[in-house]
């Protein structure tokens, strides 16, 4: 049998009931999904909300992940650990969360599916991804070739905490 593994990277956030346990829970409920094992995590940042300014600021960080599973598996996987931390779906699409689990790359794939958009839009934009991102994968390549480094250097970095090595 061949299983061919990937890598994939999830971006974490959270702005609600105690945002760094909620963050460091779904790091330990993460690690338990089946055929997947974390290569590495980024430290807990504090950020500004993107958005609305009219609530709390976010923590985020982002991890490695090998896995065998499908993007959409891992999605499904996911989601289940935001449902179980009392994620609302219906929560309005720019406001506060309990915990917001994204897959920001997959390997190298290019997906446009309705669940599943990946690499997730505007992480090329957003500073709470970026340069966690950097922090534990400096040479990391989007699939168009642009490069997480020079990504994270040109952007302009307005809120960003660094809080703690994980
Ligand atoms: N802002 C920050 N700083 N961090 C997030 O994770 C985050 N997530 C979101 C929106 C509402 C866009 N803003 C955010 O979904």
């Amino acid at each position: 049998m061949t299983t061919t593994s990937t890598i994939a990277y999830i971006g974490l956030g959270s702005n609600l009931s105690e945002p760094i346990e909620q963050v460091k829970n779904a790091i330990k409920a993460i690690r338990k999904i089946t055929q997947s094992s974390i290569l590495s995590v980024s430290s807990l940042y504090l950020s500004k909300p993107m958005g609305p300014q009219d609530q709390d600021n976010y923590i985020n960080a982002v991890l490695s992940l090998e896995t065998s599973l499908s993007p959409i598996e891992l999605l499904d996987a996911l989601q289940a650990i935001e449902n179980e931390f009392g994620r609302v779906r219906k929560e309005n699409r720019w406001g506060a969360r309990i915990l917001d689990l994204d897959i920001l790359l997959f390997g190298n794939q290019v997906i446009n599916s309705e669940r599943l958009v990946i690499p997730h839009y505007g992480m090329t934009e957003r500073e709470f991804v970026l340069i966690p991102l950097a922090e534990i994968s400096p040479l990391l390549q989007l699939p168009n070739g642009q490069n997480i480094s020079s990504l994270s250097q040109n952007i302009s970095v307005n809120s960003m905490i660094k809080l703690s090595e994980y």
